[in-house]
């Protein structure tokens, strides 16, 4: 008996009591996935500085091992996001690197094509006003297409960082018309029974307008493009104040909601470890879609069960997996509580119009403690009751720092 049983228990006997559902609590907990970016296991900085970490993963076949060992900790992080060309292999073999993936333990999952480091994407991609360099970007995102079939992914997530810096730089409507061209005929050639997410982003790197400024743009351009395009909201790319889960939640409602980059932000896109600065946001945010996907509305289910979770984060001061995990944790802890809202007592609270009531309802749920209940769920799916402390007992962390050593940076990422 680990040390969270008793906890556990006393904690079982009270949600029983309040008339839920613990061994369905545990399923749906059991059930839970989120991906994490290879990216994130890569040294990274702002841009001022990139101070190397060490032990940070330089190869993929490193950020591979590593996002295993998220994985291995955590139990619900089987699949890593790869970012093409950071990404690409040496012998461009990708059906070798989806083998050695899978010999540690996970899957590929989204493919995320990189139009936004090369020299000549200066005036942007897609949306770029050379048609050269336009076709220049749909190559590359059509490889990616590619990509995604090599290796058994069936998401391919797109940011751009288009945009321009200055009024009048470029025309704001033949850019939407470029855009929409380019989305197109990568439609066009994603390959069957999988999906294209469209992020926003209202600022950076352009700073006057961004092509995908809003959610609605993008929601825009996949009812447009059709039923495979959808949305990808990533929690730094909104402005202050915004309200994420109503924009969920009207998604989810359309049937528009592909995936998330969860991180958490105090002030842009900062991509701090989610749920660091506003678990109640988490929370709410989780809120929506465990209600969606318990919804009787049948396209409201669908989509709720599809929705990609991704982690889209760089630690830069903090260390890499350790982090890593964290993030993983936060996200299985607001699920938890998501699951504990008393939905039926709920829906009549609203409908009564009790406002305080409904109120408490939800903030209830939130103010649980749920980590035993985690603690017991890791165990009977076979992962460390204790995710971190694991980790720094397993003597990962040492043996990479030997191994790999430091790295130079060149500031950005890697
Ligand atoms: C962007 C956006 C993209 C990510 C890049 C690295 O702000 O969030 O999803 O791929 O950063
Ligand atoms: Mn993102
Ligand atoms: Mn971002």
């Amino acid at each position: 008996m680990t040390n969270h049983k008793a906890a556990y228990d006393l904690l079982a006997e009270s949600l029983t009591k309040q008339g839920l559902d613990v061994e369905a609590i545990k399923t749906a907990l059991k059930a839970q996935r989120i991906e994490t970016p290879s990216w994130g296991y890569a040294n990274s900085g702002t841009r001022f500085k990139a101070f190397p970490w060490p032990g940070a993963a330089v190869t993929t076949r490193q950020k591979l091992d590593d996002a295993a060992m998220v994985h291995k900790m955590t139990g619900i992080a089987p699949s890593v996001a790869l970012h093409i060309p950071w990404d690409r292999p040496e012998d461009d073999d990708y059906e070798g690197m989806r083998q050695y993936a899978e010999a540690q333990g996970i899957t590929i999952g989204a493919i995320n094509p990189n139009v936004f480091q090369d020299e000549a994407y200066r005036l942007g991609s897609l949306g770029n006003p050379d048609p050269g360099i336009q076709e220049k970007a749909l190559d590359h995102l059509l490889e990616c297409c590619q990509i995604m079939s090599k290796v058994n992914s069936d998401i391919l997530s797109l940011w751009f960082a288009d945009g321009t810096n200055y009024a009048g730089q470029d025309s704001l409507r033949d850019r939407k018309r470029r855009f929409e061209a380019g989305l197109r005929m990568v439609y066009e050639r994603l390959p069957s029974n999988s999906r294209m997410l469209i992020e926003y982003k209202f600022f950076e790197p352009a700073f006057y307008s961004t092509d995908i400024p809003d959610w609605g743009t993008a929601y825009a351009w996949s009812l447009k493009l059709g039923p495979q395009a959808q949305v990808l909201v990533d929690l730094g790319h909104h402005a202050q104040g915004v309200n994420i889960e109503q924009i969920v939640a009207f998604l989810l409602d359309e049937g528009r909601l592909g995936g998330f980059h969860f991180n958490n932000r105090k002030y842009a896109d900062d991509d701090l470890i989610v749920g660091s600065v506003n678990p109640y946001e988490l929370f709410l945010i989780y809120n929506e879609l465990t209600t969606a996907a318990q919804s009787s509305d049948q396209t409201v289910s669908e989509t709720a069960k599809n929705v990609a979770y991704m982690i889209d984060q760089s630690h830069n001061v903090e260390g890499k997996l350790a982090p890593m995990i964290l993030s993983v944790l936060n996200c299985q802890e607001a699920y938890a509580k998501s699951l504990l809202t008393p939905r039926a007592k709920l829906a009549r609270a609203q409908a009564a119009g009790e406002v305080l009531a409904a109120h408490q309802l939800l903030t209830e749920a939130y103010r649980a403690d749920v980590r035993p209940l985690l603690a017991q769920v890791r165990e009977e799916i076979g992962a460390p009751a204790d995710p971190i402390a694991a980790y720094w007992a397993s003597g990962y962390e040492e043996k990479i720092r030997r191994e790999r050593g430091v790295t130079a940076t060149s500031g950005g990422y890697q």
